[in-house]
């Protein structure tokens, strides 16, 4: 069975960040205080050292292994004799003393929580960004996530990414191809690797007969967006990566058709709320600043999303999020509607729900009246207009990570008669955080043709190789 897991990555290829030092003002005091633990644990007359083998067991867990690499033949070669204690005033003893000292310094650690609150210029600070994108089926876009990670120019050295993949179908591969590409991305080999398959598919012929239906300007954009110069950073690996596998019983399906489907929405956003909720428990740590929700679906997105997000200081904030059509049905729309203004009509329509019921954005069930990020859109309007919102939309989100260390989630339950990103950007504004979104700032979710799109599609070829054929 396919078991991948952190240690199997390559990690002798890139050298993680140090941790931040400790305050100056903290130090001495911390080791004053050590030493004094160390002396009464090393002197104390009553106190022998003996080392019985559970307690061996136990520190071998806890080891700093590349340190006491030397002990790779068994601690008790080298320490404990035969009646299982240590023998005290040996060379071995005295080396025994220093690397237990080297383990409480690989063991014992201390975070002051106040550094890690991110700062507007985070870039300059150092702040480091913990990367979180949920997957399920998500094979085919892999390359396509992987080229905008690599795209981004905040430093990969401060970035640690976390995936979680979930419900996958038994022909899918997520999980594979995930690890796969991982590795190579942190080889810093990746863009070649994906270069090869580029190459491979266009011998190939492209599959997808709804690029012959969109726009002249959005198939340019869609070919100069990976094109080189790349910024300076593109092949640089990530501070870490992080790959989690846990199921939730997500049956309904990935297709465009089946998870747009009205009555499914509360289900699934709740499921989809469990999932996000998982992924921020595993993978945030003490030291991250600034937590970005990306989902892997994003076709066209500027490589400085994140020091652009960041320089507003909200806690909470999402660029616009629209998507490329077919010509012959309008060229383009918003599409991410789960950001949006709270209004009256809003807040009525959830007087008269059960507590239970999941009000589902964007749908003609529910008329909100609400304002949507995604209408007040101006092409041409200035991408650094901010406004406030309620409701937020989870395919590109920067939070603040302290938001989710004081217990902001994504509801997997009714909260305010929403779920998941929406009810996320209502409990974080009740819990007094800054929730906004850029109305001019816009990244484009791919377009997947609809059923009736295909049809559509399908009906437009057959006429063209008719008239084809009449030529
Ligand atoms: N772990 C996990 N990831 C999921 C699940 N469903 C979807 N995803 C991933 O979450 C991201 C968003 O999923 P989408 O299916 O695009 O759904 P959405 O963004 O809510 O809605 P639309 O794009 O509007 O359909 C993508 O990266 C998906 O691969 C799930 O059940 N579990
Ligand atoms: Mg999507």
């Amino acid at each position: 069975m396919f078991h991948p897991k952190k240690s199997d990555l390559p990690l002798h290829q890139f050298h993680p960040r140090e941790q931040p030092k400790l305050k100056k003002w903290l130090k001495k005091p911390l080791v004053y205080a050590l030493t004094v633990i160390l002396l009464w644990w090393f002197f104390w007359p009553s106190h022998s050292e003996v080392l019985h083998y559970s307690d061996e067991e136990k520190l071998l867990r806890a080891m700093d292994f590349e340190r006491l690499s030397k002990y790779d033949e068994g601690v008790d070669k080298w320490l404990i004799d035969h009646e299982g204690t240590v023998t005290q005033g040996t060379p071995q003893y005295t080396e025994y003393l220093k690397d237990k000292e080297a383990l409480y310094h690989s063991t014992v650690e201390y975070w002051d929580l106040n550094d890690y609150q991110g700062h507007p210029d985070g870039e300059e600070q150092g702040d480091l960004i913990l990367l979180l994108i949920p997957l399920r089926n998500a094979e085919s876009v892999l390359p396509l996530m992987f080229k905008h990670m690599m795209n981004l120019t905040y430093p990969h050295s401060l970035i640690d990414v976390a995936f979680l993949v979930s419900d996958c179908s038994p022909d899918d591969h997520t999980l594979e191809a995930l690890f796969d590409y991982s590795i190579a991305l942190q080889h810093g080999n990746l863009s070649k690797v994906l270069d090869l398959e580029d190459k491979e598919k266009s011998v190939k012929g492209s599959t997808e007969l709804h690029l012959n239906y969109m726009s002249p300007e959005y198939l340019d954009q869609r070919e100069k967006s990976f094109a080189p110069p790349f910024h300076k950073g593109y092949d640089t690996p990530f501070r870490s990566v992080e790959i989690f596998k846990k199921d939730f019983g997500q049956v309904i399906g990935q297709g465009f058709t089946d998870r747009h489907d009205v009555k499914v929405q509360g289900i699934r956003r709740k499921l989809m709320g469990r999932a996000r909720n998982w992924l921020t428990a595993n993978a945030l740590k003490p030291y991250h600043s600034w937590v970005y929700w990306r989902d892997a679906d994003v076709e066209l997105m500027p490589g400085d999303i994140i020091q652009n997000l960041m320089k507003f200081d909200y806690d909470v904030i999402v660029p616009n999020v629209w998507r490329p059509l077919p010509e012959f049905l309008g060229k383009e729309q918003a599409y991410d509607l789960n950001s949006w203004m709270e209004s009256e009509q809003g807040l009525a329509l959830a007087k008269k729900l059960e507590e239970d019921d999941v009000i589902v954005e964007g749908y003609a069930e529910y008329p909100t009246w609400r304002v949507h990020l995604g209408y007040i859109r101006k092409p041409d309007g200035n991408p650094d207009e901010l406004v406030n919102l309620d409701g937020v939309g989870g395919v590109s989100i920067l939070a603040k990570a302290k938001i989710f260390r004081q217990g902001v989630q994504f509801p997997a339950f009714t909260f305010l008669n929403h779920a998941e990103t929406e009810a996320f950007g209502k409990m974080a504004k009740k819990m007094g955080f800054k929730v906004g979104g850029l109305p001019h700032y816009t990244i484009w979710h791919i377009y997947e043709p609809s059923e009736d799109d295909l049809k559509e599609i399908a009906k437009k070829e057959r006429k063209k190789r008719r008239s084809g054929k009449r030529e």
